[in-house]
């Protein structure tokens, strides 16, 4: 008995990181005449399109970030991109410009932390993504 609930949960464990994968919408940067990689993301319940970001490391990034319709509140937390900043802003109707240059090459969740009551977090719901950077 305990050798099929040892089963079952690998399965579900190998279900859902696939899953996660095969949810992926990838964007690339794209670099302006500035030299600015230049992203837009749309977040809203409970997602955010793109959700899996491809920047290169030490080229200026603006992610211009804006909300779909409804009046559910979110935002957008990015961690580690470089040394000093933590991203954490709120999603609003109006495009909001997030700036920022990336120094490290490697994978840097971001996501919603917005949380009703006892409800799934929106990160749980799917509110999450990933922004890669390359070299
Ligand atoms: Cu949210």
């Amino acid at each position: 008995m305990r050798k099929a609930g040892l089963l079952i949960f690998f399965l579900i464990l190998a279900v859902s990181v696939f899953a996660e994968d095969a949810g992926r919408k990838v964007f690339k940067a794209v670099i302006d005449e500035r030299g600015v990689q230049k992203a837009d993301i749309i977040g809203g319940e409970y997602f955010f399109d793109p959700n899996y970001i491809i920047v290169k490391a030490n080229v200026p990034v603006e992610l211009t970030i804006k909300k779909t319709t409804g009046y559910v509140p979110h935002n957008i937390i990015i961690k580690g991109l470089d040394t000093l900043t933590e991203i954490n802003a709120n999603i609003d109707k109006e495009p909001k410009v997030l700036k920022f240059t990336p120094r490290k090459i490697g994978k840097y969740p971001f996501y919603c932390d917005k949380k009703l009551l006892f409800f799934k977090s929106h990160q749980e719901r799917g509110m999450e993504g990933i922004i890669e950077v390359i070299e």
